[in-house]
């Protein structure tokens, strides 16, 4: 299988982390987010897909899927073990629920694309754009999920799961842009014992092969 994937890219390193989770063994395809105006925007990796976003994971059969948390759940069917989100309904419910809250109301706020978008065509200056990021981080963002995770070593019981998946690249990525999170104890909390983790120091940005 090959991975395409943006070493800084919050979405591919999600999927970096199941895949180490799981001990999958892929090969990485490095799309430059930003280089060349973007190589996500132009064929060939256009054609793979057609939303230009990192990532996506090639099957052996040329089948590509797109979406990390349907990634995640493809890599979930076919490695069960270890599961990434527990067969207990309400257990798996509050998992997804933070997965989800990160995935859909977080990250899509502040995607390359939006900041470049409210930059170039709306003409917002910087900080009004460093604003619109640290706002929709916090609030309604990492602030409920602190408020939604039980805590601990990881968000939710005694292993990693989807949930911690999305976290640690989330907040990696508020740290990147020198948001404070210190009043989120239990978030960082997680952060710093799954940081220590072998699969998750194994997907962490800085030792893709794409890193700068
Ligand atoms: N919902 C998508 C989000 C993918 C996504 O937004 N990827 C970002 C990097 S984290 C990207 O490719 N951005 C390129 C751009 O904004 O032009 C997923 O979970 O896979």
């Amino acid at each position: 299988m090959k991975l395409y994937s943006y070493f800084r890219s919050t979405a591919a390193y999600r999927v970096r982390i199941a895949l180490a989770l799981k001990g999958i063994d892929v090969e990485q395809i490095a799309i430059h987010l930003v280089k060349e105006g973007g190589q996500q925007l132009k064929p060939p990796y256009l054609v793979k897909n057609p939303q230009g976003l990192v990532p996506a994971l090639e099957l052996d059969d040329g089948t590509v899927l797109t979406q990390s948390l349907a990634i995640i759940d493809y890599l979930e069917a076919i490695a069960p073990e270890p599961r990434l989100v527990p067969q207990d309904p309400v257990r798996a419910a509050q998992i997804r629920a933070v997965a989800l809250t990160i995935a859909c109301d977080i990250h899509p706020l502040n995607n390359l694309r939006v900041l470049n978008y409210l930059k170039g065509p709306l003409g917002r200056p910087q900080d009004e754009v460093d604003q619109w990021y640290r706002h929709w981080i916090l609030k309604g963002g990492l602030e409920a999920v602190e408020a939604l995770i039980e805590g601990g070593h990881f968000c939710f019981g005694d292993r990693p799961s989807l949930a911690d998946i999305c976290l640690i690249p989330q907040v990696f990525n508020a740290r990147r842009y020198k948001i404070d999170i210190s009043h989120l104890k239990k978030i960082e909390a997680v952060d710093r014992y799954c940081k220590e983790l072998p699969a998750f120091k194994a997907a962490h940005p800085a030792q893709q092969p794409d890193a700068e």
